[in-house]
């Protein structure tokens, strides 16, 4: 029996980061144009009620890898790069239940949740001792947390690559800078090639301010405009190298565009005429285009199922002069939706997800709604793995929707905003529950969604969420209310 015969697959992850809605012409951009997506759309599935679980990057890579809302998590916040893991390593995971099936398996590219078990302060000159290695993957090739958070290393299983012992990495979050001798960006203006507009000033590294302190490692540090060749190049490899085995593998491949600081590759600056933004996203297309061309080269292309999203909306200005705004025109990178990363509306968590597998997967769209941490349940099924009543508790099993066999998926999904207030999607109904927090935040011009009073939207009529009809329906909220209640409280929802 061959491999698909055993629906043993390969699967790809393509994970971007801070991509909205909007922003690939395949979901409607008329100002960025993203070929090998659109290609990957039109010969695969377009889903355009699929959700993430958070507005914000760490939680909502915690929920794709373990199947859990965040909230079960109470570290699942956006991470300082110096942060324990916060996975422990008893916690089924959806790599593991890929090993459990005979996989070979591997990460490439952003991590953010988190490394060592944080019993102490990470040594950075030393093995770490929990990684993506202790969690599931068998190759692990990524950098810590964001491209604007120190230590700005790529760690290779539990070493920081190109390590030099007489040039050692340390590493601070304290507020104020313990190290003299390093460069800094309120006494260094002269070294900045990228100028921050909010935070992002404490080190620079390669003439841009970072969050965080870093001192030495100078082999060790990556040079921003080549991440994405070196996370594609390993990426690549991952896949060749899992040829000569007899396993089918498990890529789970996190681009780290169009997160800030955004700094395209020699040959993408200028690419579009959206500036460093409409550059890096042209730059992550091209990325997909190579990894599908190298599946096709190894002829394996049509039985691999690859699943392309993001982890949050979008954002423009995330905190540097990259005048994302001024040369935005008329693109919307959330695409109809409003609000963007870190909020309730849906712009912070409705995400492009784009599903291909040539030999598998229907062609066309899907309005089937689905959230990102029921890849893992969707899985099991597709590899006809039983999962432990404690394993991925929020996961529900969408294979039939992944596939397009179902065109309605999940009765409801619950997802969170930058502060954990809760919103509950269930048919069209968009409920977002009261919790405390500025209607708008001013840095990175976001409406958050967030009131005190109830809000509910009719998502089949009103998708830009205008027109809140909460006290029209005043039995619906308070039903969607007592569910979020009661999801909060129960051990799953799977
Ligand atoms: C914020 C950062 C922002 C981004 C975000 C995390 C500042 C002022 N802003 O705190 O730039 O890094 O964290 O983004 O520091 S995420 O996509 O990884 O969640
Ligand atoms: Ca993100």
């Amino acid at each position: 029996m061959s491999k698909s015969e055993r629906n043993q697959r390969n699967v790809i992850i393509v994970y971007a980061d801070d991509l909205g809605f909007g922003d690939l012409s395949c979901y409607g951009s008329h100002q960025i144009s993203t070929p090998n997506l659109d290609r990957l759309c039109a010969e695969g599935l377009k889903f355009t009620n699929a959700y993430s679980t958070s507005a914000v990057c760490t939680p909502s890579r915690y929920s794709i890898l373990t199947g859990r809302y965040p909230f079960r998590n109470s570290r699942a916040h956006i991470l300082p790069g110096d942060a324990g893991c916060i996975i422990s390593p008893e916690l089924d995971t959806m790599p593991k239940l890929f090993q459990r099936a005979g996989y070979h398996t591997g990460i490439v590219g952003k991590w953010h949740l988190g490394l060592g078990d944080g019993s102490h302060p990470i040594d950075w000159n030393q093995e770490i001792n929990l990684t993506p290695v202790d969690l599931g993957f068998d190759e692990s090739f990524i950098f810590p947390a964001t491209a604007d958070r120190v230590p700005c290393v790529y760690v290779e299983g539990r070493k920081v690559v190109n390590l030099d012992p007489d040039d050692p990495i340390e590493v601070s979050y304290e507020e104020e800078c313990p190290f003299d001798d390093i460069p800094t960006y309120h006494k260094n203006p002269e070294m900045l090639e990228m100028r921050s507009s909010h935070g992002h000033d404490m080190s620079i590294v390669g003439g841009i301010g970072r969050i965080g302190y870093m001192r030495g490692g100078s082999k060790a540090v990556w040079k921003d405009e080549d991440l994405a060749e070196t996370f594609l190049s390993r990426a690549l490899r991952f896949i060749n190298d899992s040829q000569n085995t007899e396993q089918p593998f498990f890529l789970y491949y996190a681009l780290h565009q169009p997160h800030v600081p955004r700094v395209p590759s020699a040959r993408f600056r200028g690419a579009t005429a959206l500036g460093p933004r409409g550059d890096v996203i042209a730059e992550l297309d091209w990325c997909v285009g190579q990894l599908i061309e190298e599946l096709r080269r190894l002829d394996i292309l049509d039985d691999t199922m690859i699943i392309f999203s993001s982890d949050n909306g979008p954002v423009l200005d995330d905190g540097y002069v990259d005048r994302a705004y001024e040369l935005n025109g008329t693109h919307r990178a959330a695409g109809p939706l409003r609000g963007g990363k870190y909020s309730k509306f849906d712009g912070g968590t409705r995400i492009p997800f784009i599903v291909s597998c040539p030999n598998l997967v229907r062609r066309g769209e899907s309005g089937a709604l689905i959230s990102q941490a029921d890849l893992f349940a969707s899985f099991a099924h597709m590899l006809d793995m039983p999962l432990e009543p404690e394993s991925a508790v929020d996961s529900q099993d969408m294979y039939a929707a992944l596939i397009g066999e179902d065109p309605v998926g999940r009765e409801e999904l619950m997802v969170e905003d930058v502060t954990c207030g809760k919103m509950l999607r269930r048919g069209n109904w968009a409920y977002l529950s009261p919790s405390e927090g500025a209607p708008f935040m001013g840095n990175v011009r976001i409406e958050t969604g967030l009131s005190m009073d109830p809000q509910l939207y009719n998502m089949d009529y009103d998708i830009g969420q205008q027109t809140n009809v909460a006290w029209d329906y005043e039995d619906v909220v308070k039903d969607m209310e007592e569910r979020i209640q009661r999801i909060v409280r129960s051990e799953g929802t799977r």
